[in-house]
């Protein structure tokens, strides 16, 4: 079997603006993708399709979308473009984390803001997604987990259940689209640094930066390397789960640092 080519290819990334998103849009434009960028920061969006354009040459379509609201979502999908309504790839990556906080310490909205970004806003923009797929009988969904969906640590409640329930839709999704030639994966990182931990302490650097102090931890490009792996294997091949850990993370817990 041939790898499958991800030239010309439609590739939907949502969290696009920063981190992974981002990474994996410049993996996929290099790889001559035409890529649907979306996440709330529009001027992000605007800067990084400038720069894919100009770089790579390749088709952006800029999609400002809080994947949280559920008829914005709909109507976004419905409303694309007939060149790109066929979307080939979807990778729901945006997501976030809000405190660290023991359950009945915690507020009420930081769950809110996650269950509704991390899971909600995953499924709106699945369902919104996946009914061309089925009816083109053609496509793959590349779902953003975390080690937090096969861990639990302590103060990672909340967040730690929605990445579960990550691996649950996503393991949900596989079966049910088990008579199709559509491929569902899931990417599970461990400690990387991006801007996951200065959204999760609300704008503390230092806070945020300890979190990897004494390890390299993952970098956005080795979680966009592990997308287009998935991605490019050939039709028959399905990379159901990967688990991506920096090295010295033996477990979410577990860190051996210098
Ligand atoms: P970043 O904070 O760097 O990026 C998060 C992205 O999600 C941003 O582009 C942000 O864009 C977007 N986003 C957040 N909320 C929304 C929303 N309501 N609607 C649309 N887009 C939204 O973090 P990462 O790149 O690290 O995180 C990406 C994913 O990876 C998340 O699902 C996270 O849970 C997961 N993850 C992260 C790990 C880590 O250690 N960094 C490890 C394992 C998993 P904008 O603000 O412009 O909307
Ligand atoms: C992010 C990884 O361990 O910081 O999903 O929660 S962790």
């Amino acid at each position: 079997m041939h790898m499958t080519s991800l030239k010309n290819k439609v590739v939907f990334i949502t969290g696009a603006t920063s981190g992974f998103g981002k990474e994996t849009a410049i993996s996929f434009a290099q790889k001559g993708a035409r890529l649907i960028i979306a996440a709330r920061r529009k001027e992000k969006l605007n800067e990084l399709a400038a720069f894919l354009k100009k770089k790579y040459k390749t088709a952006v379509l800029v999609l400002p979308l809080d994947v949280r609201k559920k008829t914005a979502v709909a109507l976004a999908v419905k409303k694309l473009p007939a060149a790109w309504k066929d979307i080939d790839i979807l990778v729901n990556n945006a997501g976030l984390s809000r405190g660290l906080d023991k359950l009945h310490e915690a507020s009420l909205q930081d769950w809110e803001e996650m269950i509704d970004t991390n899971i909600k806003g995953l499924l709106y923009v699945s369902r919104a997604v996946i009914p061309a797929m089925v009816k083109n009988n053609s496509g793959h969904i590349i779902n953003i987990g975390s080690i937090a969906g096969h861990e639990v640590y302590p103060k990672g409640n909340v967040y730690c259940a929605t990445k579960h329930a990550v691996d649950a839709i996503t393991k949900g999704m596989r079966l049910d689209l088990v008579d199709t030639d559509i491929r569902v994966t899931t990417i599970d990182p461990g400690l990387a640094e991006t801007e996951f931990s200065i959204v999760r302490f609300r704008g503390n650097v230092n806070k945020a930066k300890s979190v990897y102090t004494g390890i390299e931890a993952l970098s956005a490009k080795d979680i966009a390397d592990a997308v287009i792996y998935a991605a490019s294997r050939p039709k028959n091949v399905v990379i159901a789960e990967i688990i991506l850990l920096p090295n010295k993370q033996g477990s979410s817990q577990v860190v051996h640092r210098k």
